[in-house]
């Protein structure tokens, strides 16, 4: 099984969406093997964000990331790192369709609530820049046998 790292940006949090964004994830099938509340450094943001580091928007994107808390988490399930991207939609909420979680709770593309590893490689190395192996919980749900 696949897994990808998402977590709700500083105005998701402080929108009050985390928990809109769990049950999207919990009613689709997919399965939580981590989670964090973290105040991130602009340090950590800035690894996390390095493949961006040409862009105009790099700069204010870290300071952005950094200047409240941010709900991390790993979930797991078949093709999740495509599926997850799919039901976030466009990076730019005017982009995206409803249905979608920026299609559905936001407007401004500096401003859209969360974000989700755009590739499998990018997912393993997001996991281990924000989760210790020990924070990630192997279980089985029991839910499994009636999704696979
Ligand atoms: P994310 O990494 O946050 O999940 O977003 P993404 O893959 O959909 O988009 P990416 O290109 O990686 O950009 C990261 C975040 O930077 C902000 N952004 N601002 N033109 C702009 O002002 C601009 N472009 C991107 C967005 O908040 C985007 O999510």
């Amino acid at each position: 099984m696949e897994q990808t790292f998402i977590a709700v940006k500083p105005d998701g949090v402080q929108r009050g969406i985390c928990g809109e964004i769990i049950k999207r994830f919990e009613t689709r099938g997919y399965k939580l093997v981590a989670a964090k509340f973290v105040q991130s450094s602009e340090e950590h943001m800035k690894s996390h964000y390095a493949d961006l580091k040409d862009m105009p928007f790099y700069g204010g994107l870290c300071k952005y990331m950094s200047s409240g808390p941010v709900f991390a988490m790993v979930w797991e399930g078949q093709s999740i790192v495509k599926l997850a991207r799919m039901m976030l939609g466009e990076t730019n909420p005017a982009d995206s369709k409803p249905g979608s979680i920026r299609g559905d709770l936001c407007v401004n593309i500096g401003r859209n609530i969360i974000h989700g590893s755009d590739t499998l490689e990018n997912a393993k190395r997001e996991i281990g820049l924000w989760f210790k192996p020990e924070e990630m919980v192997t279980y089985t749900s029991c839910a499994q046998a009636f999704l696979y």
